[in-house]
Parts: C-alpha cells; structure tokens; sequence
C-alpha cells in the first residue's frame, strides 16, 4: 500500500472541509496512517504571514504541496482542503507527490454565495475583503482531475462514495 496525497480544491464553501474530513476518518477507520490538512489551520499554524495575492496562494499551496510530498514519503496519506486556485501550481504539486490525487468540488458561484455560511461572500461583495476568490479573484477550474463532485446536486454520502469507490479501485485504500 502506497501513500498519497488527496487534494480538495474549490470555491470557499463549496464543500472541502466537510468531505475531507470525512475521507480522512474513512481512511483512519480503515487503520491506515494519515494526516488532515486543512486551509484554515495551515494559514493559522504554518502560513501566517501570509495574505491572498497571487504570490501568497502559489507559496502556500506549494509549502502544502512540500508537506503532503514528506508526509508521504514516510508512508503517511495527506488528505488536505485548500482553494488551490491556479492551475500551474496544482500542476507543480501533481508533478512533486507521486500519487497525487485531486477532488474537484464544484458548485457554481451562486450557490456558494446563497449559502455563504461564514459571511464572507457578502463581506468580499463589500469590498471589505480583497482579493477573495469568485468574487474579486479567480478561481481556474481544474482540468484533469481524478474525482469531480457535484456539491449542488449531489449528497455528501453521493460524493463520499465517488471518492471511497475511487481510492478502493485504484488500491490506496
Ligand atoms: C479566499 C479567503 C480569503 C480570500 C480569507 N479568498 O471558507 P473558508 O474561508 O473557511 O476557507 C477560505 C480560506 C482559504 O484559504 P486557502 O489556504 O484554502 O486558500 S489558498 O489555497 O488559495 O491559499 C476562506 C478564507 O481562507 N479566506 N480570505 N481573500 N478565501
């Protein structure tokens, strides 16, 4: 059994936490070695110094990019949840992590911006906070990625099978 890294990339809202975190406790339950990184407490713990511009995001997504490459290299899997907004610099990591898994989450913009559960949608509308991604930055949608989910229409229990069904084919899991 190999390491990997699965990477959940999408608009804020648009589902990550919550399927990350269910595919990394599926993982555990199954007694294998992992580790959750999350956007939120990487930025909080590893990343402080670090804002949203384009420089920023490519610096933080890499250094998580790095993080997930040792972790696996030492047999542990890296579930992480982070925007990721840039093709290029997915495309780095897909190229550094030898089995480089990516979940697209995706839901259009004015789903996520309906919901806004954290009130940032509207604070981004406001202009109170810049360079927010779908709103005043953007966000590439990925092109070749392992798993697409469909967080509109779909359930989580619908995406949590794509992603458990495509880990179990593939054998990582
Ligand atoms: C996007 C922002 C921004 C801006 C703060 N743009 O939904 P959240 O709140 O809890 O998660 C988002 C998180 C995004 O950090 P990432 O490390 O995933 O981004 S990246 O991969 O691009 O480096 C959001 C919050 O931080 N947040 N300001 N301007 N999201």
């Amino acid at each position: 059994m190999e390491a990997f890294t699965i990477w959940f990339t999408g608009l804020s809202g648009s589902g990550k936490s919550t399927l990350s975190r269910r595919t990394y406790l599926e993982i555990k339950r199954r007694g294998l070695k992992a580790e959750l990184l999350d956007g939120d407490i990487i930025r909080t713990n590893f990343s402080q110094e670090l804002g949203f511009t384009k420089r920023e995001r490519d610096i933080n997504v890499k250094r998580i990019g790095f993080l997930s490459w040792l972790l696996n290299k030492h047999g542990i899997i890296s579930v992480v949840a982070a925007i990721a907004p840039y093709e290029e610099t997915r495309q780095l990591n897909r190229k550094l992590i030898p089995n480089y898994i990516e979940v697209f989450c995706n839901c259009p913009l004015e789903v996520v911006e309906k919901r806004d559960v954290k009130g940032l949608y509207a604070k981004a509308r406001r202009g109170e906070i810049p360079n927010f991604t779908g709103i005043s930055d953007p966000y590439e949608p990925p092109k070749n990625p392992e798993i697409e989910v469909f967080t509109d229409k779909e359930t989580v229990e619908e995406s949590m099978q794509k992603i458990i069904s495509y880990l179990e084919e593939k054998g990582f899991i």
